[in-house]
């Protein structure tokens, strides 16, 4: 088998996927190789099925994932269905390998005084016309209350910015036509308006609110006052509304009073009717924000709330664009609102907020959240029963009506715990049914042990016949909440090496220009009083200047411009006991700000092996007592 295996190897690049498959005989064998061992949930997957995820060396996958990364702060991209990883892209986290939070271009992205951390939850695409585009990544931080946007291109973050009057920023969408001309963003909790001492234990007078914020330019466009907290939420495929969820109607501040009541509510904005009302000035602003602040509280032309079972978290809209589907938590049903009724409430035709409402489910416990094939079958992860619920909307609906039908189509078993899951370009009006990733937050004994801490266990579900079947386990560092999957072909844009005039570091040209130097020719140190700044080219495998003198309390400015243009030639400068490491990917000019507070000798050196001269590719910065 071993020396099978070493022939097969050789030859991969030219084998089909079924052709590889035949030859591995560890992969082949898996169905009976496999059962043996007792691992029974794998055991139920047919080869057949597994088959499918496997992606040849040498070839490449056919969806972008990209995971949110949770507390480390990053967005990852994996590739499905291989479910290899493929980049992290650091947003609010500081990163030693990039240098972002280190350079000069990456802390005019994050702002001054940054905090280290993140917690990202929601990553979306922005979109055209109700499919992906391509052009950027949303992400919130829900640690503190800011939202980022990653620029697809290069798949750097480009901005960063802090959300005024609420506290954690978790539910995050696009508007997804015409295009996402707004990110629509949740302050999860309730706090006191002005949060400055004036009021604390008055949990009355707490309130929290809904952001819109312009995706071209960054800029806060307005908020909504709401009542109770808000979850999740997603926007319909009309561009008119937006839905979110509320799982603390109560408005109360422990846990016995959150879970109190039967019902919570959706919450469901009339987007037009807002933006009319920030036209003719109706709002106010608060503190020193300049943001227009309409009120949503209550009966309102602006909100409708739908009493919703029972704190209920995710909300998804189905890609026909009929229904927001909200996923009851402690209750173990799904409400499934009509848009097109929601268009009648708001045209004064509907009583009862209840009569938008045309199906609710019961599913199984702990409903969490919800995706679609595309093909009129829903899939909601069920926390408490660790299972994905396979189930038909239009079947659930006739259900509601009193007919005899059974909307339940399958349950699969998930290990374990699952939170979010996604299908193929489920979020879209593509959505293609192919594949489904369930997300569990617990992976037990899945992976051998690696200590107390384990990774999460992201399941890859084939969703493309009549039954869901499980085909790989990958797991994750924790702990990525949610996960879009993205065809290859929304994403041609994707760059192989820098743009000079890239405006990521065009700060950084300016004031070479200012210094009368040519980035990608020049190697100069330039002295003004005691700040340095140095200017040095980086091309495989040496630096510009392999010396740089400096005199202790200098401010040095390093400035480097990698000259080489073959894709993949990324070079770093990382400089020794300094806390010092830069990215600088060919085309790419970055710059690090510092102070020499320490006389002596310090290495700098090349920390992305980029030639067989690698080791070699250093310098010495002397530093004059
Ligand atoms: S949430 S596990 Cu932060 Cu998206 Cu539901
Ligand atoms: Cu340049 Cu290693």
């Amino acid at each position: 088998m071993k020396k099978g295996k070493e022939k097969e190897t050789r030859r991969l690049p030219n084998l089909s996927r079924r052709e590889f498959m035949r030859n591995t005989a560890a992969v082949g064998a898996l169905g009976a190789g496999i059962a043996a061992t007792g691992l029974a949930p794998v055991r139920a997957a047919k080869a057949s099925a597994i088959e499918k995820t496997v992606v040849p060396p040498g070839e490449l996958d056919e969806y972008y994932g990209f995971w949110s990364g949770g507390p480390s702060g990053e967005v990852r991209i994996l590739g499905i269905p291989s479910m290899r990883e493929l980049m992290r892209i650091p947003v609010f986290n500081y990163d030693g390998a990039s240098g972002y939070g280190l350079t000069n271009e990456s802390k005019r992205v994050l702002g001054p005084d940054a905090p280290p951390n993140g917690d990202t939850h929601h990553v979306h695409m922005s979109y055209t016309d109700g499919t992906y585009d391509g052009r950027y990544l949303f992400v919130n931080d829900k640690a503190n209350t800011r939202i980022a946007r990653i620029r697809c291109d290069v798949m750097k973050t480009d901005k960063v910015i802090g959300i005024p009057n609420v506290q954690a920023i978790h539910g995050l969408r696009l508007q997804k036509v015409p295009r996402t001309g707004y990110v629509f963003c949740n302050g999860e909790f309730r706090i006191p308006h002005p949060n400055d001492g004036s009021i604390l234990d008055e949990p009355e007078k707490y309130y929290t609110l809904y952001t819109a914020v312009d995706a071209d330019t960054m800029e806060i466009k307005w908020q909504v006052i709401v009542d109770g907290n808000l979850d999740n939420t997603d926007t319909d495929y009309s561009g008119k509304y937006a839905a979110a969820t509320c799982y603390n109607a109560e408005g109360a501040v422990d846990l016995a009073g959150m879970m109190a009541a039967e019902r919570d509510w959706t919450v469901i904005f009339n987007i037009p009717r807002i933006e009319q009302a920030v036209r003719e000035g109706k709002y106010i602003t608060l503190g020193d924000s300049k943001v227009p602040v309409v009120d949503g509280r209550g009966r309102t032309p602006y909100t409708l709330y739908v009493p919703t079972p029972k704190s209920p978290h995710g909300v998804n809209t189905s890609p026909d664009g009929k229904y927001f589907i909200a996923n009851g938590k402690l209750s173990p049903t799904c409400t499934v609102i009509s848009i097109e009724l929601v268009d009648k409430w708001f045209a004064g035709e509907l009583k009862d907020p209840r009569d938008v409402v045309v199906a609710e489910p019961e599913l199984g416990l702990g409903p969490l959240h919800t995706t679609f094939d595309g093909r009129g079958n829903a899939y909601t992860t069920l926390f408490i029963d660790s299972q994905v619920v396979k189930w038909n909307i239009a079947d659930a609906i006739r259900a509601y009506k009193g007919e005899k039908v059974n909307y339940i189509r399958q349950k699969i078993d998930v290990h374990y715990q699952p939170g979010h899951l996604k299908a193929s370009m489920a979020e879209t009006k593509e959505a293609d049914g192919k594949w489904l990733v369930s997300l569990c937050k617990f992976s037990k004994d899945r992976y051998l042990n690696v200590g107390v801490l384990k990774p999460e266990n992201d399941q890859l579900i084939d969703i493309s016949g009549e039954r869901m079947e499980l085909v790989h386990d990958g797991p994750t560092f924790p702990e990525p909440h949610d996960a879009i999957m993205v065809h290859r072909s929304k994403l041609k844009t994707v760059r192989k090496i820098w743009d000079r005039k890239d405006p990521y570091f065009a700060e950084t040209v300016e004031m070479a220009k200012r210094d009368g130097v040519v980035l990608e020719r020049d190697n100069k140190v330039i002295r003004d009083g005691n700040r340095v700044r140095v200017y040095m080219t980086s091309s495989a495998p040496r630096y510009g200047l392999n010396e740089i003198r400096v005199r202790r309390g200098d401010e040095v400015t390093i400035t480097i411009t990698n000259i080489d243009k073959i894709e993949d030639l990324t070079h770093g400068f990382t400089l020794c006991d300094h806390g010092i490491a830069i990215e600088i990917g060919p085309q790419q000019t970055s710059s690090v700000t510092f102070k020499a507070e320490k006389a002596g000798v310090y290495w700098y050196y090349c920390q992305w092996f980029c030639h067989a001269l690698h080791l070699e590719m250093r310098g010495r910065l002397l530093v004059e007592p």
